[in-house]
């Protein structure tokens, strides 16, 4: 069976481990790419989008392939992409499409009832995708496949979800190629990206776990690991087969289990020795998990803050750490000259600029190297989403809107309510991450930061931001970039 996936500009780690599946089952995959040029998370200039779009060029690729089966992997903020792609790709061939990933899984009653989605997926799909290809190549689809929803005589059967896969060493190892294959700009200066576990501990009302947490009630373990064996070995292979020379876990919350940290450091350091960056949650930190990630060559810590108001965090974001541990963990993070990078996030329900502004001093203090800061975005089903729904936070319009990913706002710069003032919040706290302490003090003190003009908007700051920068996200940042945009701009010409 010959299935085709396609894939927006972003590496997909749920991707990367459906292929080998169906692979290792003789099937024959092969992934395709829409590049979005000038349609992308910062850069959104409709007119260039336009000259440089390459849709067109992905369905007659598509076309000479001859695909038997279509999957798309589709997040809230390409949802409306997806959708005209898969109207397109109906217009000129007759293959069924599935639709899978975090927003199909979020609204699958609306994603089903699009007349371009034949299928839809709902959670994880590397089981669900193998039996539907081995029951389409047997000539007769298998209506009963768990997890998946499909369209029958009018009616759409709901297929209810499977167990959880309990064992993650039982899949194959991911599968890098499919990407490096297509675009030199998932490899950008080295990159190699991958996870060690699946799911979460925590609930926090912004994230989809909050959501997936419901979905997946009684369907076994939620948060799970693989062995550090399991891990090691991906990066063995991977390394002789890439140049790789930086790796970023990419886990929810990496190394929450202090006796598979210790492992790891020790194997790590043995057997791969590359630096790394990865994501942790402030309650993990403790000086012997920063200690075996310190020995292990950990690089870069990426930190959840999301607000210093403890109120704010506890009772609208569904974060139950105390600022006096997040605080701990920042100092530890530093004390190991680790690069230390925090995310925030800004126009919260229930936000004061007093808020806002004790974050600044804090963050003066603690000076990270990079302070991400981002604005509040509504994903479909989320806590904060149906809350905000309840509360009028939203409007009946808006949220219509945000089921149906329309006017969505990059990541990067927007969200909902983004005004004046945020953006010169904005402009302050990537000063602070800048400048001196005792300039950026007398900034706050004086509150100079109300008289920074808006001129720009937070697309400009936000690209001379990681003009600016010399860390070594804002180089890979820069990397994949210039080869994305330098790649299929001569692509497009040819
Ligand atoms: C790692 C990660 C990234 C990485 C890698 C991207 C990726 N999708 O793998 C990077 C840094 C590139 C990234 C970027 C972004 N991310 Co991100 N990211 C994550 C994170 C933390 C883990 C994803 C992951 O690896 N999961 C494990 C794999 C195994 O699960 P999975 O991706 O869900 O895939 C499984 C199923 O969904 C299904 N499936 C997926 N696709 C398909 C397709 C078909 C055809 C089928 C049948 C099944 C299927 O099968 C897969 C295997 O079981 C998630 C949070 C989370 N835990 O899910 C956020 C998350 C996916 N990201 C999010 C966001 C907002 C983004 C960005 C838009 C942010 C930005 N602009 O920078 C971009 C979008 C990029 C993109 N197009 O995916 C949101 C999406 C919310 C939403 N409703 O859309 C999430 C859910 C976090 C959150 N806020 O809750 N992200
Ligand atoms: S700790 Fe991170 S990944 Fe886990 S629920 Fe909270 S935001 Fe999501």
């Amino acid at each position: 069976m010959k299935i085709a996936f396609i894939n927006d500009s972003a590496q997909q780690i749920g991707m990367q481990y459906i292929i080998p599946v169906l692979e290792a089952e003789g099937h024959q995959v092969k992934l395709f790419m829409d590049p979005q040029l000038f349609a992308d998370d910062i850069i959104s200039v409709k007119w260039l989008s336009r000259v440089f779009d390459y849709k067109k060029k992905l369905i007659a690729e598509l076309k000479a392939y001859q695909p038997d089966l279509i999957g798309i992997s589709v997040v809230t903020d390409f949802y409306q992409w997806a959708c005209t792609i898969a109207r397109m790709v109906k217009e000129e061939l007759d293959v069924p499409i599935i639709f899978g990933g975090i927003h199909p899984t979020s609204v699958p009653e609306r994603v089903i009832k699009n007349d371009f989605v034949d299928m839809v997926c709902v959670g994880e799909g590397e089981y669900p995708m193998l039996e539907l290809a081995n029951s389409l190549q047997k000539g007769q689809i298998d209506y009963s496949i768990k997890n998946i929803w499909f369209k029958k005589d009018g009616q759409v059967i709901q297929n209810e979800i499977r167990p959880l896969i309990e064992d993650l060493d039982s899949l194959p190892l991911p599968d890098t190629d499919a990407y490096y294959k297509i675009s030199p700009h998932f490899k950008r200066g080295g990159l190699y990206i991958t996870s060690a576990s699946r799911g979460c501990q925590y609930a926090c009302s912004y994230c989809c776990h909050s959501y997936l947490k419901d979905i997946y009630k009684g369907k076994g373990k939620y948060l799970r690991q693989r062995s550090v064996q399991n891990v090691i070995n991906e990066l063995i292979i991977s390394k002789k087969k890439y140049k790789m020379k930086f790796i970023v876990f990419l886990d929810n919350c990496f190394g929450y289990n202090i006796d598979w940290l210790k492992e790891f450091s020790h194997e790590y350091r043995n057997k791969i020795g590359l630096r790394f960056g990865c994501v942790m949650y402030p309650g993990h930190i403790t000086s012997d998990s920063v200690g075996y990630l310190k020995s292990a060559g950990c690089y870069a810590i990426d930190m959840g803050i999301q607000s210093w108001s403890e109120e704010i965090r506890k009772k609208i974001l569904d974060r139950n750490v105390d600022s006096d541990l997040m605080s701990k963990a920042l100092e530890l993070v530093k004390k190991e000259k680790i690069h230390l990078m925090t995310d925030s996030i800004f126009n919260l329900p229930g936000q004061t600029e007093e808020d806002i502004i004790s974050s600044a001093f804090q963050y003066t203090e603690i000076k990270p190297k990079r302070i991400y800061y981002y604005m509040l975005r509504y994903y479909p089903n989320t806590a904060i989403t149906r809350r905000a729904r309840q509360n009028h936070w939203l409007t009946a319009d808006r949220y219509e809107e945000i089921l149906e990913g329309i006017n969505v706002t990059s990541f990067a710069i927007g969200g909902d309510g983004v005004n004046r003032d945020s953006i010169r919040f904005q402009i302050l706290f990537y000063l602070i991450d800048l400048l001196p302490r005792g300039l950026s003090r007398y900034i706050i003190k004086k509150k100079i930061y109300r008289y920074f003009p808006v001129i720009f908007g937070p697309a400009i700051i936000v690209i001379l931001r990681n003009l600016l920068a010399f860390d070594l996200n804002a180089r890979l940042l820069r990397a994949g970039a210039f080869w994305r945009y330098s790649y299929f701009i001569k692509k497009a010409v040819q």
